[in-house]
């Protein structure tokens, strides 16, 4: 670990040294979740700085609906290639650079689960901050997106090229979201998920059940119920139609919980 730190400090430069030293310290102590990088996020410009909020001190994998398994950060937001990058080497900056805020990082990401450690790596970008890559692709946020599990830069063509989510392999994943699944509560592994989703008044939500049991999506308020839903099944209802937060619970298994926001 130390070699690696050493290495990665001596590669960046003096200017960067105590930042990559600080993140060395943050990488032995084992703890990732909550990276004490805010410092330098004080010169960054505005989408910049919410990027770095978030960033990728560890990458990790999670099922995105329609997408199969993405890379994400350590926070489950989502990570995008950018078909213009030919190398290692990230050309997206200026302006694309606010569209698409590239994952700054301090030292090399750690592997969360279903990332594989051999394909994390950093670049320099042309203004000597480092960015993360994944199997040699620089990283990058969509401005637009808001919250984990959020996917709207998928399959977007913006700055001369397109742009992709990746598999845990590394490779771009071509397809495109399918239109109906912003409105998608996908229940697995006795989980909902997305837990928390938004949408408009009156919107049809689908509801997939992925488990072998039979679960539930009934409103603490009653405002919304889909009965039983049995293994393997799909069952749709309709969001309620004035604005407010709605908890919901499957009522087989009370510990399973929601939140479906009408704005
Ligand atoms: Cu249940």
């Amino acid at each position: 670990m130390k070699t690696r730190c050493a290495r990665t400090a001596a590669a960046v430069g003096l200017a960067v040294t105590a930042a990559a030293a600080g993140g060395c310290s943050q990488a032995t102590s084992g703890t990732h979740a909550q990276a004490p990088v805010a410092s330098s996020a004080a010169s960054a410009e505005p989408l910049a700085a919410a990027s770095s909020a978030t960033m990728p001190s560890k990458i990790m994998t999670v099922g995105a609906d329609g997408l199969g398994k993405i890379i994400v950060d350590g926070k489950g937001r989502t990570l995008y290639l950018f078909s213009g990058d030919r190398s290692a080497k990230p050309t997206c900056t200026g302006t694309c650079a606010k569209a698409w805020p590239p994952a700054k990082v301090e030292a090399r990401p750690t592997a969360g689960k279903g990332a594989k450690s051999s394909l994390l790596g950093t670049t320099t970008r042309s203004d000597g901050s480092k960015q993360a890559t994944y199997h040699h692709h620089p990283l990058y946020y969509f401005s637009k997106d808001k919250k984990a599990g959020d996917t709207g830069g998928q399959a977007v063509k913006a700055f001369h090229g397109q742009w992709f989510v990746l598999d845990p392999a590394g490779n771009k994943i071509t397809k495109e979201v399918p239109s109906n699944s912003r409105a998608r509560i996908v229940i697995k592994n006795f989980k909902y998920a997305p837990s928390s989703l938004t949408v408009k008044p009156g919107t049809t939500v689908t509801v997939v059940n992925q488990d072998s049991v039979t679960h539930t999506v009934t409103a603490k308020d009653k405002s919304f119920d889909t009965g039983n839903v049995a293994a393997g099944k799909t069952v749709s209802f309709k969001a309620p139609s004035k604005a407010g937060s709605h908890p919901y619970n499957c009522t087989i298994h009370p510990y399973m919980k929601g939140t479906l926001t009408v704005g």
